[in-house]
């Protein structure tokens, strides 16, 4: 076993990660040593899905201002985001766009050269910077290019994190091995920021990569570290059929459609004055609403769906600004958009919720731990997160927690910790969970899990589903403890990983589950039967859970409401 020390220790190689490496080079002049550590080849990091833009104020003087860009996302929140955090992020974003420009990414420009920006949902000004339909893909490999002028950071690709080191308090290492060699190792740092994305492969019809399962989060809310609002989840209105691959909001802003089976513009009934545009938690529940009272098209196990139509476009348009649509739905379904509309119904996309943190990214309850993107949960979202805020939250809080763990590690030495921890972890996994010889199959739990959460947490939640939900995940927790990982080598043992991120999907699943429970209002991304109305004098605060073995305990923050009352949502 071998001990590797740096600095900082970043978990993670999407945006939110490199545009934090990025940052801690600038400002160090390359002086200040990192280890970035993921599971993945960095340019397979699910940032490079991201698609229709990144949101920022770049022509107040056409009509677009900080506070309309901080209104619509408070608004499109469904007013639990942090009003504070809202605020300094929107004043933050236009710096970012800037500086990824001077980095050289290619950004789709109007014809008199001007970088270019689309409407999407919730936005009342067209403000998504883009480049094409590959958003993420270009500000990866932009961010990537200028890490590459700095030789301070190690890249560990294809290595597995277990645990973080935290000893009273303080953040001390973390355990991994490597994929390649199965060899288990110890990072010593001073601070580390998580920046590993989201959980939505807990759902089975979904947006995301197959690597992503919550590694990142379940390691903080095992180590003690509390997860915030975790039981809002995010619908995307526009999931292809049947393989949930992402066709972006772009579609709707440049122009398309959404229609029912009987051609109808459905969103007329819903969000008169934004149809197609309405923030996405409402557009999911028409789309839902549309095929539960019979006016979808049936589709293969249970993906009813309606039309995204795209065909009024025109072939030069869909070429030149969805090109990559077109070449998905061409490929995976033989629907060319330019002349057929394609089948689509709300997909699980994103998480609201995740590692609680203050305004500055920094996880609460503990020293030198900060935590970006997807992964932190600073409440800029709140219950609901519009479109293109998700890559802009990656690049504003990339940047300040970068600056913020450099602050921190300023005269640190590498802290000592006593050993327990990585014997323990070390025993974990290769004592225990390597040798277990249960009659579970790890593949058919995972799939359980899947099956959990698409059916009892969907767009429309209720209680009862919910229960019932909950005590099959807790059923799932049991017959972990009886799973046989079959594979016994080290290279490349793909069933040891599947079973340590099966333990994070059910830590994770239970928490949202639970939460989401407990909270009975419908708000965002929580939209129960039950309780069809918003409950601001019950339940406009956060959900915080901590973890204890038994289950997740729950307390609640309240939301910084610094300037705008809530009010009913019309669209
Ligand atoms: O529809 C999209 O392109 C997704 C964007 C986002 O989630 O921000």
């Amino acid at each position: 076993m071998s001990e590797f020390t740096h600095d900082i220790l970043i978990l993670g190689s999407g945006i939110a990660g490199l545009r934090a490496a990025l940052e801690i080079s600038m400002q160090s002049d390359g002086k200040v040593d990192m280890g970035i550590i993921s599971k993945v080849q960095l340019m397979r990091s699910h940032s490079v899905a991201a698609e229709g833009g990144t949101a920022a104020v770049l022509r107040p003087e056409e009509g677009d201002s900080f506070d309309l860009h901080a209104w619509d996302t408070i608004k499109g929140s469904d007013f639990l985001a942090d009003q504070d955090v809202v605020y300094r992020f929107v004043k933050m974003m236009p710096d970012e766009i800037l500086r990824l420009d001077r980095w050289g990414i290619p950004w789709s420009r109007k014809p008199d050269g001007r970088i270019d920006q689309r409407p999407f949902g919730g936005h009342g000004y067209p403000r998504a910077v883009y480049a094409a339909d590959k958003t993420g893909f270009f500000e990866m490999q932009t961010l990537y290019d200028n890490l590459l002028q700095y030789d301070n950071v190690t890249r560990y690709d294809e290595w597995f994190v277990t645990s973080y080191i935290i000893e009273d308090g303080v953040f001390k290492g973390l355990t991994a091995f490597d994929m390649a060699t199965g060899e288990f190792h110890v990072f010593r740092g001073k601070a580390l920021i998580i920046a590993s994305g989201g959980i939505g492969r807990v759902s089975g019809f979904t947006t995301y990569s197959h690597t992503v399962t919550g590694d990142g989060i379940a390691m903080a809310y095992r180590a003690g570290i509390p997860l915030k609002d975790m039981e809002f989840v995010q619908f995307h209105p526009t999931g292809l059929i049947p393989t949930g691959i992402l066709m972006t909001e772009a579609c709707r802003g440049e122009g398309g459609y959404l229609r029912n089976n009987k051609g109808e513009r459905f969103m007329e009934r819903y969000a008169p004055s934004r149809m197609e545009l309405a923030p996405r938690d409402i557009v999911s529940r028409s789309i839902i609403t549309e095929i539960n009272e019979g006016r979808g098209f049936p589709g293969p196990r249970g993906l009813d769906y309606v039309h995204l139509d795209l065909t009024h476009l025109g072939a030069d348009k869909i070429n030149e600004r969805l090109g990559f649509i077109r070449e998905l739905t061409m490929k995976f379904v033989g629907v060319d958009p330019v002349k057929e509309p394609i089948p689509i119904r709300p997909v699980w996309h994103y998480l609201m919720g995740g590692i609680d943190t203050n305004i500055d990214g920094k996880a609460s309850g503990v020293e030198g731990v900060w935590a970006a993107g997807e992964a932190g949960c600073e409440s800029l979202h709140g219950a609901n997160r519009l479109g293109t805020n998700s890559t802009a939250e990656c690049l504003v809080y990339g940047n300040i927690t970068g600056n913020e763990a450099l602050k921190y590690i300023d005269g640190k030495e590498l802290p000592k910790f006593s050993g327990d921890a990585v014997q323990k972890e070390k025993d974990r996994i290769f004592n225990d969970l390597m040798k277990r010889d249960g009659k579970e199959s790890v593949y058919e739990l995972r799939s359980e899990v899947r099956d959990i959460i698409d059916k009892h947490m969907p767009v429309y939640r209720t209680g009862e589903k919910m229960k019932e939900g909950l005590e099959r995940i807790r059923q799932v927790k049991e017959r972990y403890k009886n799973i046989t990982v079959r594979d016994k080598s080290k290279a490349y043992n793909t069933d040891l990983v599947f079973a340590l991120e099966l333990g994070f999907m059910i830590d994770v699943a239970e928490v949202l589950i639970a939460g989401g429970l407990r909270r009975e209002e419908s708000r965002g991304g929580h939209a129960r039967l039950d309780f069809p109305k918003r409950d601001d004098e019950k339940w406009l605060k956060h959900t915080v859970a901590k973890y204890t073995p038994d289950g997740p305990e729950f307390e609640y923050k309240p939301v910084a409401i610094t300037t705008w009352k809530p009010v009913e949502r019309k669209y």
